[in-house]
Order: structure tokens, then sequence, then C-alpha cells
């Protein structure tokens, strides 16, 4: 195993990842992790926050040291399907992932994703990998706005979940990804990734940078990670980055899609 070890655990920190960014530049090993049981400035990505209250969810940064670019727009894939696999087996939970890593379960958020790279003249060196995991935690800790977007591990259970436990799984899982991408089993992960995927088949609007909203189906996953839209006007984009919306009311369409063309 080389996720995991050595454990840096906090009582409060502002970011996990800040702490491991902060660990990677002083030269700490590949496989470092960082815990902390809250987070006062937890950050989300384009700057958003995640809200990490004490003592009740997973908040944790992994250190990846070798990066090359294909396989850091992956780290994110990778690490939600660890995500979902953990999930699975420590309740039964059947998640999934709305693209590109957004873990969900009965299409409420579950956990978030957080890859940012450590580079060194342009050259990526490092990625930190922060896993958000809303464990044990109760609506009523977080704003009124994400009471209906929202959702813990706890609350589909009714009951408590061990979080070392669960951080324990998680790692391993991830281990577990790490290990294939390295092995070149990229179908394999690509093809796991689908299976779990609630976002590929579906009528989606993507929230482009600089674009705007673009409404189109989700056709498929490139090889680096990106999203395959078929536009409604008939083009088809390849989107590296965007917020994407699910439509309610629209059925999936998997059939029309080959196995190849979802690919
Ligand atoms: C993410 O961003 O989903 C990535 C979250 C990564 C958090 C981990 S915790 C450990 C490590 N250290 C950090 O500082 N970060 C990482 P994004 O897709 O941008 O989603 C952020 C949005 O999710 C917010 O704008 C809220 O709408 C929502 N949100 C915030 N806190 C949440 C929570 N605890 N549970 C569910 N949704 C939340």
């Amino acid at each position: 195993m080389i996720l995991g070890q050595p454990i840096h655990r906090f009582e409060e920190v502002t970011s996990t990842n800040a702490v491991a960014m902060d660990l990677c530049h002083k030269g700490a090993l590949e496989g470092t992790l960082v815990v902390a049981d809250a987070q006062t400035q937890g950050r989300g990505r384009l700057g958003r926050d995640w809200i990490s209250p004490s003592g009740v969810n997973v908040y944790c940064s992994y250190i990846l040291r070798a990066g090359h670019r294909e396989w850091v727009s992956w780290v994110p894939l990778i690490a939600s399907i660890a995500v979902v696999s953990a999930i699975h087996a420590k309740t039964g939970l059947n998640a999934r992932i709305k693209w590109p890593n957004d873990v969900l379960i009965e299409g409420k958020k579950v956990a978030g994703v957080l890859a940012e790279t450590v580079s060194n003249t342009g050259e990526i060196q490092s990625v930190i990998l922060g896993i958000g995991v809303n464990v044990n935690m109760s609506k009523a800790l977080l704003p009124s706005s994400l009471h209906f977007t929202t959702t813990s591990l706890s609350e589909h259970v009714g009951e408590l979940i061990d979080r070392n436990q669960f951080l324990t799984r998680l790692t391993g899982e991830l281990d577990v990804q790490y290990q294939k991408f390295w092995n070149a089993s990229m179908s394999d992960i690509i093809h796991e990734y689908l299976s779990i995927s609630d976002t590929i088949g579906r009528r989606v609007i993507a929230y482009l940078p600089v674009v705007g909203p673009v409404d189109g189906w989700a056709d498929g996953i490139e090889l680096d990670g990106s999203l395959r839209l078929r536009c409604l006007q008939g083009d088809t984009l390849i989107i590296r980055s965007a917020d994407v919306v699910h439509l309610r009311g629209e059925e999936k369409k998997r059939s029309v899609f080959s196995e190849e063309r979802k690919i």
C-alpha cells in the first residue's frame, strides 16, 4: 500500500489541502495523508467553500507525487470511484458520481473531491488530493440553502458510522485505483467510472467558464477524463472543466449509446 503513510492528524486546520501542500513543499513523501476533525476554511473548486463542522465528517488530503498531465485530470475521477466503493463497502449504499467529482446518494451530494496541482517551472510535480465525506453530519450543521441538495451517510443508514474505519477503507480503495492506473488498466477504470456515473447518458446543462450554459446530452468520457457533450444544436463539445446540472424528468437514454461511443 502506497497511500496513507505517514498520517498527520489534527483537531482543526484551515484546510487539509493547505496543510498537505505545505508538507509537499517541504518534501513530504508520496502517500502522506493529512486528516483533520474540523476545517475552518475547507475549500471546494473555483474558490467555493466546503463546510466542515467538527467531529462528524471525514476531511483528508493525500500527497501524490508522480504526475503527468493526462494523469492529473484523472485524479478526481479515480478518487470519486474510491469514495463510491468505500461507501458501498461500509454501508451497502449505492452512491453515484456526477461528473466530474461529486458523489451523490439519491441525487444529493454526500462527498466532494478537490485535486490541486503543485508545479515547479510549469512542470506538474505533485497533486494534492482532498476528499470530504459527510459521514455523521446532521443537516442542522449546514446553511438551509444546502439542505435540499446535500446528505450524509448516517442519514441513509440510520446509525452513526465509525469515521476512522471509513477513512481506512477509503484509503485502501484509493490505493487500488492508484495501482490500477500505474498498471495501465485505464479502460478498466473508465468502465468502472461509467458504471457508477449518474451523468453519462443524461440530458444536462453544462456551465462553461467563458461560454456560459450549454444544453445537451452527456455522451461519454474522453481518455483524459473530459466530458463529451452532444449539444442540442448538433455539435459535440469536449469539456475539461465545468459545472454540470442534471435535468430532472429527462429519462436516461443509455440504450442509444454503445459502450464504444460512451468511452
Ligand atoms: C467540492 O467542490 O465538492 C470539493 C470539496 C473538497 C473538500 C475536501 S475536504 C478535505 C480537503 N480540504 C479542503 O479544503 N478541501 C478538500 P465543489 O464541487 O466546488 O463544491 C462546493 C459546493 O458544495 C459549495 O459551493 C456548496 O454548494 C456545497 N457544499 C459545501 N459544503 C458541503 C458539504 N459539507 N456537503 C455537501 N455539499 C457542500
